[in-house]
């Protein structure tokens, strides 16, 4: 059996670098899997929130995964926080991590450098990540560029532990896809397109007007040719712009490149702009029906109580292992 386990952060809007690399995969992964999808709102406050904002996020970010096609009747679809066993295996997992090995995680140096005020939980959100996954004895998780160290990390203390205290987790595999890993920011094509970045050129959001969204891609950076073709190497700015066509289209980027041949930026932009807002517009409409609904409430509710089944029982059996004091 295949067990899938991801979440996105309610860090910020959500953006179609989230949905590339995680919301469209998991719509395509509910039909083929056992999947169970997340809010992972433990993992945002490793950074400072505004309460409010992350309340409204929170609940926004559910609706958003429902309203792309996450369907609660397919997988399992709940808020972190929800689902206590989480921190509580987090902690333990805790316990056999490694302070040096957590200090060699990418995420955590560039999201503390230079920064005053760093939160430990920042340093130790791995561990809290691996809990995510086993606690589900997830096989597989698909996983952005930027996540595959992390995996890597779940699945040495999930080795450590199953030698240490006997067999207790199943060792995830990443779901590892070429397309859309790793979309990058419409300024910078250096950069990843991120929710948290204080540029809103950078990104498209998910509710984005058509007239933004049109404006934005317009606005995005390019270079001083005009050939609209794939290659990361030496055109990294219009080969993001052609993978997100791709993602948004379905089609491949060499059916892409070909209908473009010989047609400049211009037309290209264009277009690509009006893929992305058919494929946007019947989300946003779903989502504006759901976000404030009953409905909602309730699949997170039942989504809870399913995942704590499983979480629960995982718990329970890791305490056991570790030698601490369940009773029966
Ligand atoms: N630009 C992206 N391209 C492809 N995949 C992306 N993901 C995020 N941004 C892109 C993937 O979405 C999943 C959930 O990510 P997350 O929101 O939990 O964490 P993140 O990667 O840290 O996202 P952000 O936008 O950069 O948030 P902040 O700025 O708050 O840290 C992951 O699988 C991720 O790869």
């Amino acid at each position: 059996m295949t067990r899938v386990v991801s979440g996105i952060k309610p860090s910020g809007e959500l953006n179609i670098g989230g949905y590339a690399g995680a919301l469209h995969q998991f719509v395509a992964m509910q039909d083929q899997y056992e999947c169970l999808f997340f809010v992972p709102d433990l993992h945002a406050i490793t950074v400072p929130q505004d309460p409010k904002e992350l309340f409204r996020r929170s609940k926004e970010m559910a609706a958003l995964y429902i309203a792309s096609g996450v369907d609660p009747r397919k997988a399992t679809l709940f808020i972190q926080s929800h689902v206590p066993a989480h921190t509580e295996l987090g902690w333990l997992m805790e316990t056999g991590a490694y302070f040096g090995e957590l200090s060699r995680m990418t995420q955590f140096k560039e999201k503390s450098d230079g920064k005053e005020g760093i939160s430990a939980a920042l340093f130790t959100y791995p561990a809290l990540m691996s809990a995510d996954i086993l606690l589900y004895q997830a096989t597989h998780v698909p996983v952005g560029d930027d996540q595959k160290q992390h995996l890597e990390l779940t699945r040495n203390l999930a080795e450590r532990f199953n030698k240490r205290y006997g067999k207790t987790f199943t060792l995830p595999d990443p779901i590892i896809q070429t397309l859309g890993s790793r979309v990058m920011g419409l300024d910078d094509p250096a950069k990843k397109m991120s929710k948290s970045n204080p540029n809103q050129s950078s990104y498209v959001l998910l509710m984005d007007s058509p007239d933004e969204i049109r404006r934005k891609f317009a606005r995005a950076v390019t270079d001083s040719e005009m050939r609209v073709s794939y290659d990361w190497d030496n055109k990294p700015a219009v080969s993001n712009l052609i993978e997100i066509y791709a993602v948004f289209s379905g089609e491949t980027t060499n059916v892409i490149e070909g209908r473009y041949e010989g047609r400049g930026y211009g037309e290209f932009k264009k277009d690509l702009a009006e893929v992305v807002i058919d494929k946007l517009i019947p989300i946003q409409q779903r989502y504006r029906e759901i976000v404030d609904s009953a409905e909602l409430i309730h699949v997170l509710r039942d989504g809870a109580l399913r995942a704590a089944d499983v979480a629960n029982e995982t718990l329970r059996m890791a305490k056991k292992a570790m030698g601490l004091f369940v009773i029966e």
